[in-house]
């Protein structure tokens, strides 16, 4: 075994809080405890888990839309998280951003836009700022399948190939863009990869049901980048287990083919193998699991016993002092 016993539980932790927060984002929507619609990250787990085990202090990230549990691997509080998702003035954008804007910047989250792939020019920003200042640092831009032929994706791919920036392009290859296939929308089978060559830029793909998998194609790249480099892109290919939205009926693919990649779960094959290494007995993954439960029971009664936002609150924080 090449990793450490802390290495991977550390991963699994990540993995598991990730899958945990979007299953409890889909429970509480039933409830009708979030204004707005969500995007369920279920199955897509491992490219954050996976790529942001690479991380070090003084990075930036710039995640999407799906899933947004990932926030919660990069140190945003639970309470804001659910105080944003659920419309509440103790949200870190103070309920006013929503679903979309759970980030925190004291972590090194630059947010991220609604109109997707815009927000890809300032994760280049970010890694600009990491190179002016001298140090290894990366910039981590997350970003979809369907956002992957977007023009301003292009363009801050080229910007950052010629500027050689400290970007690590991730591709979260979900298969789909709302109803739109992948094999349909994208002329590649990788999105993201086989599109780096005309950046002069290196990559790799990764199977994304493996949490470690992924890991390993991101620490090649990142090794480089941290060495001076330049830009890269990672390819993670995974599954949209439910609809882009809750109460999509998804009636443009073949439940089939859905529940063959849900035989693929990125959460029980790291449970499997670590319980086969000897790292994590049954009984301690329960424990885990439990505890992360709990955490967010209590962060959720936090959010639901704060204000809601005043029509005053409207007026607040739109200039800088
Ligand atoms: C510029 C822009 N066009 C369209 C949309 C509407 N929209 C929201 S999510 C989405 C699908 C994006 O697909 P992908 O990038 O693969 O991300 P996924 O939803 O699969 O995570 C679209 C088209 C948008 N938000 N921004
Ligand atoms: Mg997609």
């Amino acid at each position: 075994m090449q990793y450490t016993a802390e290495f991977l539980k550390g991963v699994y932790r990540d993995l598991l809080s990730v899958r945990l927060f979007e299953e409890k984002q889909v429970e509480i929507y039933a409830l009708g405890k979030v204004p707005g619609h969500i995007h369920s990250g279920i199955g897509e787990e491992a490219t954050y888990a996976g790529v942001l085990a690479t991380r070090k202090p003084g990075d930036y990230f710039k995640i999407t839309h799906r899933p947004v549990g990932a926030s919660r691997i990069l140190g945003t509080p639970l309470e804001t998280m659910f105080g944003e998702l659920m419309g509440r003035s103790t949200g870190n954008a103070r309920g006013l951003g929503g679903v979309l804007h759970m980030v925190s910047r004291e972590n090194g989250m630059v947010g991220f836009s609604g109109t997707l792939g815009c927000d890809i020019a300032v994760a280049d920003g970010a890694a600009l700022s990491i190179q002016m200042a001298g140090t290894d640092n990366v910039s981590y831009v997350f970003y979809g399948d369907g956002t992957s032929s977007r023009g301003p994706v292009h363009e801050a791919m080229n910007l950052a190939a010629i500027w050689k920036l400290p970007v690590l392009f991730i591709c979260n290859n979900n298969q789909f863009a709302i109803s739109t296939a992948a094999s349909y929308g994208v002329p590649v089978a990788n999105p993201g990869a086989d599109r780096a060559a005309a950046y002069g830029m290196p990559a790799r793909t990764a199977d994304a049901t493996d949490a470690l998998a992924v890991y390993d194609a991101a620490k090649e790249l990142v090794d480089g980048i941290r060495a001076g480099s330049g830009p890269a892109v990672l390819d993670c290919k995974c599954y949209r287990w439910r609809g882009h939205f809750e109460g999509d009926q998804a009636k443009y693919r073949d439940p089939a083919v859905t529940e063959e990649w849900r035989k693929k779960d990125c959460v029980a094959i790291m449970e499997a193998r670590l319980q086969e290494w000897n790292v994590l007995t049954a009984e301690e993954i329960q424990r885990i699991r439990d505890e992360i439960n709990s955490e967010m029971d209590q962060a959720i009664a936090f959010a639901e016993a704060s204000p809601e936002p005043t029509v005053e609150d409207l007026y607040r924080n739109l200039y800088a002092d």
